[in-house]
């Protein structure tokens, strides 16, 4: 499995849950201002010039973070990063996961583009930042409320969401949301941080875009 990723971009959740499985995968970063790979134009491997894409060993291609993620969970079914098929657990982690995509995920991403190029994922400007923080809060705080009577989202075993919504809060944070006002965030945040696949995942992925134009952050 070849996992296109770009540093600390969404890709980050499905990278964090291939070490959490212990699933043997190799790594192609993705410039996702010029759509360049090392093999080339990223735009043959996933038409929508964005990652996470999966390529698994016949070829086919898996794209969409939150089914990477269950795929993903389905490869390692004994490190129960999702609860089993056919139980009302598995419905509710999998609700976790299209909030986190279409309600938490979709309102950090920027609708500015820079130089005519759709190459960013958070905005680049102080005026869309706010903007973003705006759309987000009360999302996060329905999350906060909820992680008040459980460890991780679907309950004290950590799963395939709690990668998702880590990495997102990683967006936050470098957006200036302080997550002291969100306490059950924050511990969550503290907890995962501590992972071991969550470390090894930060460590090689490296520095993220800058968030301000001329500024290396
Ligand atoms: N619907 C896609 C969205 C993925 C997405 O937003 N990827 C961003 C990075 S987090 C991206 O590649 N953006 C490229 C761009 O804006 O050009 C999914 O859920 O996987």
């Amino acid at each position: 499995m070849i996992l296109f990723y770009a540093a600390g971009a969404s890709s980050q959740a499905p990278h964090i849950l291939l070490r959490e499985a212990g699933l043997n995968f190799q790594l192609e970063k993705v410039d996702l201002a010029t759509h360049c790979w090392s093999g080339g134009d990223y735009r043959t491997i996933n038409q929508k010039a964005c990652v996470p894409a999966l390529k698994l060993d016949d070829g086919d291609v898996l794209t969409e973070c939150a089914v990477i993620l269950q795929f993903i969970a389905d490869q390692a079914p004994s490190y129960r990063l999702l609860p089993p098929k056919d139980t009302r657990e598995r419905y509710h982690a999998l609700e976790w996961l299209n909030f986190i995509s279409t309600e938490i995920h979709k309102n950090f991403i920027t609708s500015e583009r820079h130089g005519g190029v759709a190459a960013n994922f958070l905005s680049k400007t102080l005026q869309g930042q706010a903007l973003t923080r705006l759309q987000v809060m009360p999302r996060l705080e329905y999350v906060d409320s909820r992680l008040t009577s459980s460890r991780y989202l679907a309950g004290e075993h950590f799963s395939a969401p709690d990668a998702y919504l880590y990495t997102i809060l990683n967006w936050a944070r470098r957006l200036g949301i302080d997550l002291a006002q969100l306490p059950a965030l924050q511990d969550f945040f503290e907890r995962v941080s501590e992972r071991p696949a969550v470390q090894e995942t930060m460590q090689i992925e490296g520095a993220p875009h800058a968030l301000l134009e001329h500024n290396s952050e």
